[in-house]
């Protein structure tokens, strides 16, 4: 049996597998898939960590970056720090297919998105004004201005910006914000033609200073499509994964010859060379229907599951 079509996912998302499966299985184009894919989990708020209502940043804004990638063409659309819309991924999509452009950002992404005809919505919910006032508290945690670990005097507010501690210093609090504050979805789909598209959608680190954009949107970072080869997304800390480009990094490993499970491991490998407590990982597939992961292994952080829909499965599989 031809393990093509191909649906590969970040996270257990499994409604979202599901929905890119059935535009896939039914003759869509993987473009489609990817593109229901996420929205799926836009109007679910995966994990509170994809669409509105979750990871407010440092004044309580949710906001959403999203990218789409065609390995046909090798368009793209990306938005980041997209305010009031919902639906990013469609947005991109419509940045890639309406525009000249590649990636539009902030209030301007957002003006272009109502004249596109989406609706403008407030993505503040009752979770995610609570996280913030739990944040607001508390306002002794690490956060992305300090760096630092809690003062027990309270007196480490959010609001001063200081001089960031180099990577080593980094606290085992500062790593465990990191772990529980990052999660998103990647998704790569793969037609019977090999015809691959990937997509990332997500709302970005909690407490963020606001027009911190992630790795998500990042050609090449969230995630990178060539039908010639195949598709890679990632997940994980973006202000350390986009400085090396994995996704981009996954699908070169895989030109040059190299497994699906063998081009992730490298492509975390290169990371942790530079940075070697990170949280991070990268799912690959290639244009022939093998797929494979690999994630970092930090501390406190050891299972990393993604989701798998291909020919001969009732259910999404779950790997890892
Ligand atoms: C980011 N990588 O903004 C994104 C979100 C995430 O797992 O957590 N992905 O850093």
């Amino acid at each position: 049996q031809s393990p093509l079509p191909l649906v590969v996912n970040t996270w257990p998302f499994h409604s979202a597998t599901q929905a890119a499966w059935k535009v896939l299985s039914s003759g869509g184009s993987p473009l489609d898939a990817v593109e229901k894919g996420c929205a799926q989990c836009e109007v679910e708020q995966c994990d509170g960590t994809v669409g509105y209502g979750g990871s407010p940043d440092e004044s309580g804004e949710t906001t959403l970056d999203a990218m789409i990638m065609n390995g046909n063409t090798m368009k793209v659309g990306a938005v980041a720090n997209l305010r009031r819309i919902k639906n990013a991924i469609g947005v991109a999509r419509a940045v890639m297919e309406h525009t000249k452009h590649t990636f539009l950002v902030g209030e301007s992404a957002s003006l272009f998105a109502e004249s596109m005809g989406f609706v403008c919505e407030d993505l503040t919910t009752n979770r995610s004004l609570s996280i913030y006032s739990k944040w607001l508290d508390q306002q002794c945690q690490p956060n992305f201005r300090t760096n630092v670990t809690p003062n027990p005097e309270k007196s480490c507010g959010p609001y001063k910006p200081l001089k960031p501690l180099p990577e080593s210093k980094t606290t085992s609090i500062q790593k465990k914000v990191d772990l529980r504050s990052h999660d998103t979805i990647g998704m790569i789909a793969v037609d019977r033609s090999g015809f691959v598209a990937t997509g990332t959608s997500t709302n970005g680190a909690s407490h963020k200073i606001p027009g911190r954009v992630g790795d998500s949107p990042m050609i090449g970072a969230g995630s990178y499509a060539d039908s010639s080869v195949g598709g890679a997304a990632a997940t994980g800390d973006g202000d350390t994964m986009m400085r090396f480009l994995p996704s981009y990094q996954a699908v070169e490993n895989m030109r040059m010859g190299a497994d699906p499970t063998t081009a992730c491991q490298k492509a975390i490998a290169r990371i942790q060379k530079h940075v070697p407590v990170f949280f991070g990982a990268i799912i690959c597939a290639n244009r022939t229907g093998s797929y494979g992961a690999a994630c970092s292994k930090a501390p406190g952080f050891t299972q990393f599951r993604y989701s798998v829909y291909k020919p001969g499965r009732s259910q999404p599989l779950e790997e890892m």
